[in-house]
């Protein structure tokens, strides 16, 4: 979709810091992080919320989204997904956030407890 910030990243046009990219996934550090390492995990096919993405366009998350985290190091971290304006959906491409929760010696991240 020719006006999905999402797309943009995805066919290069703007830039981004790519953690891993296959044929249907791409994942990249989001760009207002919650803590060291918020990333996000999306599927290449445009679809605003889950429900519009076919299941095939799906199949890797979940596995992509495992591999971000582990590679992130935290012991400790969220899996979330927001799907419409009243669940805080912000960009209208379907997106996984991997927020690593610090641990309490790493100090804070604004926005974040540590505890
Ligand atoms: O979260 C949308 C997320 O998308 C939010 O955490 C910021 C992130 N974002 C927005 N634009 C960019 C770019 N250009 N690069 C990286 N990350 C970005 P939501 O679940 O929709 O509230």
């Amino acid at each position: 979709m020719a006006a999905c910030i999402f797309c943009k990243i995805i066919k290069g046009e703007i830039p981004s810091m790519k953690l891993f990219e296959s044929e249907k996934t791409l994942a990249f550090l989001d760009i207002g992080p919650l803590s060291y390492g918020h990333s996000l995990i999306i599927p290449k096919y445009h679809g605003a919320k889950l429900t519009d993405i076919p299941d095939d366009q799906l199949s890797e998350i979940m596995t992509v989204t495992k591999k971000i985290a582990s590679a992130s190091g935290a012991e400790n971290y969220n899996i979330l997904q927001n799907n419409g304006r009243a669940a805080h959906q912000e960009v209208d491409h379907v997106h996984f956030h991997m927020i690593p929760k610090p641990n309490a010696e790493e100090g804070l991240v604004i926005g974040w407890p540590a505890k």
